[in-house]
């Protein structure tokens, strides 16, 4: 780890002081490079271990079109996670390194991923509600101060913005369906809708990465605000078709022009990120499974990249 220079500290203080992309080649902080580092590969993990709740439906999609969809938004989830590792290794870390930190339970991942996919309303709400916050809090990020990261997000939002209304196609349509296809909407909503809020991280005035985060601009608006601009936007669209939000404290704030929301529960949260949520154990297990599983994969492939040839 090579401390920075005098020179070298004034040139990254100047770029990240005139809103400028710090690139892989410049000098920066070890702070700042962990500090990414640990942030883009949780980011990364997030969007692989992802698929799994959504690949849980893919054999029971209810026709061919849903399915098509389906598989198209999971392979673009995985895409995304390809984004990201790469992103990170620009700052000297493998993608063998990341994964054995996911894997040792060092590295975390997004704690939404943890809750189990009961029915098909639950794909309209990941869709709907885990994308549609993932999207809110990435638009943000495409302000962020590390180029390689930055320009990841610019491209992933692109396709997010995809998954949230297919999402919200599938609650529409149970919406408008049976009084069994609305109930089954409204179960999803209900167990998706306080979770998809805890994705945008603890309150500000519990959120130690912030400050190192702010100062070096990885973060441009805070956990709060992110939360609040996505709760603005979902309640209307659950008005639209008539879902209700399953939170009897929420009310629009007229002075705030905002709507306030009842509290949510943080000890949930933290066991969640601690491991001890519905589904961790099932999520890791089936990573690592996987894992190991394909280890001939990437045995081949290095091989034949050492013998001269080229990726197709
Ligand atoms: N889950 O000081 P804080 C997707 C941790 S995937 C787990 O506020 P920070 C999709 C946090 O890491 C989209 N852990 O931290 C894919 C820290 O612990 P460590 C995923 C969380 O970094 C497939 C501690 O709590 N998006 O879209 O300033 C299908 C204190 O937090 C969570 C991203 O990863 C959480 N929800 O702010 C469908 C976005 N929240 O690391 C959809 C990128 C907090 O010190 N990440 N923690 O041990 C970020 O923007 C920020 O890292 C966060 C947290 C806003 C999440």
């Amino acid at each position: 780890m090579a401390v920075l220079t005098e020179a070298q500290t004034e040139f990254f203080e100047a770029k990240i002081a005139r809103d400028e992309k710090i690139e892989p080649r410049d000098p920066m902080p070890e702070g700042y490079r962990v500090h990414l580092i640990r942030q883009i590969s949780q980011h990364a993990h997030s969007e692989v271990i992802g698929m799994q709740p959504e690949g849980n439906w893919v054999t029971r999609a209810p026709s061919l079109r849903a399915k098509l969809i389906l598989l198209a938004k999971i392979q673009d989830e995985c895409g995304h996670g390809l984004y990201l590792y790469s992103a990170a290794e620009t700052l000297g870390i493998s993608r063998d390194e990341m994964l054995a930190q996911l894997h040792a339970g060092k590295a975390k991942y997004s704690s939404i991923f943890n809750y189990p996919t009961l029915t098909w309303a639950d794909i309209g709400a990941i869709g709907w509600l885990v994308d549609g916050a993932a999207i809110v809090n990435q638009v943000s990020l495409q302000r962020t101060s590390y180029g390689p990261y930055s320009r990841a997000m610019v491209r992933i939002c692109k396709e997010e913005s995809f998954h949230q209304r297919q999402g919200y196609e599938i609650m529409a349509q149970l919406m408008a369906g049976t009084r069994k296809q609305r109930a089954m909407a409204q179960d999803a909503m209900n167990r998706w809708w306080a979770p998809a809020l805890m994705m945008f991280g603890p309150p500000d005035n519990d959120s130690p990465r912030s400050h190192d985060a702010f100062n070096w601009k990885i973060k441009r608006e805070s956990n709060d605000t992110l939360r609040q601009r996505f709760i603005d936007k979902t309640v209307q669209q659950a008005e639209v078709i008539g879902l209700t939000i399953p939170d009897p404290d929420m009310k629009f704030n007229e002075a705030t022009k905002h709507y306030d929301i009842g509290p949510l529960n943080w000890k949930e949260f933290y066991e969640v990120i601690k491991g001890n949520g519905p589904c961790n154990r099932q999520r890791m297990d089936h990573h690592i499974q996987v894992h190991e599983d394909g280890a001939w994969v990437r045995e081949a492939a290095q091989k034949a990249m050492l013998n001269g040839h080229k990726p197709a």
